[in-house]
């Protein structure tokens, strides 16, 4: 057992340090990262919204966040693939925990998740969240387009999530509508990608269906998105049902149809052009999954969107 040690999570002595726990055992922030409410010093911020009142269907995405991180533990050794690099060496990376919502009353939700992202994009954090139902979306990009502007919405999703509704409704089905309708994102340069249900309005933004995935090479798709959303600055959005519940069982709505986790890392992979300014992962529930399935994948997308940050940071430090 070379070179092994255990809870890096409490023990790391700094924020790029190398994890090194057996990957059945030590405590589980998401990669191994340091747990900690500190934010100075952190360029990226790994957060978790336990939050699932907003779901139409089967409730159960506000054990996302801990399903997650017990997933991330099999990336135990770097570099990281397929970026080939470790992805903290150059990244200082933080696990700030989770958001604190009370289960019995909503009425602050909403604010209380906009607050708290705000307080990390203060600090010039990039900030990677762990849903939590769809809904946890709308009050962060809230806090990303008081900093951006009108953003460029990149969607992977089953649903366009544009159903009508009304003032303080809390509804995980219509935060695209609302965020087009508030001026938080640039329909014109926002795309969807994966739709496989029809809502009444699309509200401008491009889609890509289902069935015209099944059709594409995912260099095709990736050139889709990189054309459509240009140089702007990019929200990047996982909704985990945007795979096919062959890989990703354990979701709130899933939708039979949809492309395999292999097909959507690849798009991931290619999409380093893109000015991505945040991202998320929602809707993974636990409850509805099998041997992890859907968490590893979970995981995964959230590894490759902080890899795809560190590839940038590193351009830019030539
Ligand atoms: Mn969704």
């Amino acid at each position: 057992m070379a070179n092994k040690s255990i809870d890096h999570a409490i023990t790391a002595k700094s924020l790029t340090a190398a994890a090194s726990d057996p990957t059945h055992a030590g405590i589980l922030s998401f990669m191994r990262r340091k747990y900690t409410k500190e934010l100075k010093g952190a360029e990226a911020v790994v957060w978790g919204i336990p939050f699932d009142a907003a779901t139409s269907n089967r409730p159960g995405a506000r054990f996302g966040p801990q399903a997650i991180r017990r997933a991330s533990a099999i990336f135990d050794n770097d570099p990281q693939y397929p970026f080939q690099r470790d992805l903290f060496a150059d990244m200082a990376t933080i696990d700030y925990g989770d958001c604190l919502l009370d289960y019995g009353n909503h009425a602050k939700t909403p604010q209380t998740i906009e607050r708290e992202a705000s307080k990390v994009l203060k600090s010039g954090a990039y900030l990677l969240t762990l849903g939590g139902d769809h809904f946890v979306t709308y009050p962060i990009l809230r806090a990303h387009a008081a900093l951006h502007g009108p953003l460029a919405l990149v969607q992977f999703d089953a649903h366009q999530d544009t159903w009508p509704d009304e003032k303080g409704r809390i509804d995980h089905g219509s935060f695209v509508g609302r965020a087009a309708r508030e001026g938080l994102i640039d329909v014109e340069r926002s795309i969807q990608i994966g739709i496989r249900t029809h809502a009444p309005e699309d509200c401008g933004l491009r889609i890509v269906y289902g069935y015209e995935l099944e059709e594409m090479r995912a260099e095709e798709i990736a050139d889709i998105i990189i054309r459509h959303v240009d140089n702007r600055p990019a929200y990047l959005t996982f909704d985990i049902d945007c795979l096919d519940p062959a890989f990703a069982p354990g979701t709130g709505t899933p939708v039979a149809g949809g492309p395999s986790s292999a097909k959507i890392l690849s798009v991931l992979r290619k999409l380093g052009a893109l000015h991505i300014v945040g991202s998320d992962v929602v809707e993974v529930a636990p409850a509805y999954d099998h041997a992890d399935l859907t968490a590893i994948a979970g995981s995964t997308i959230a590894m490759y969107m902080l890899g795809l940050r560190a590839e940038r940071l590193a351009e830019r430090r030539g």
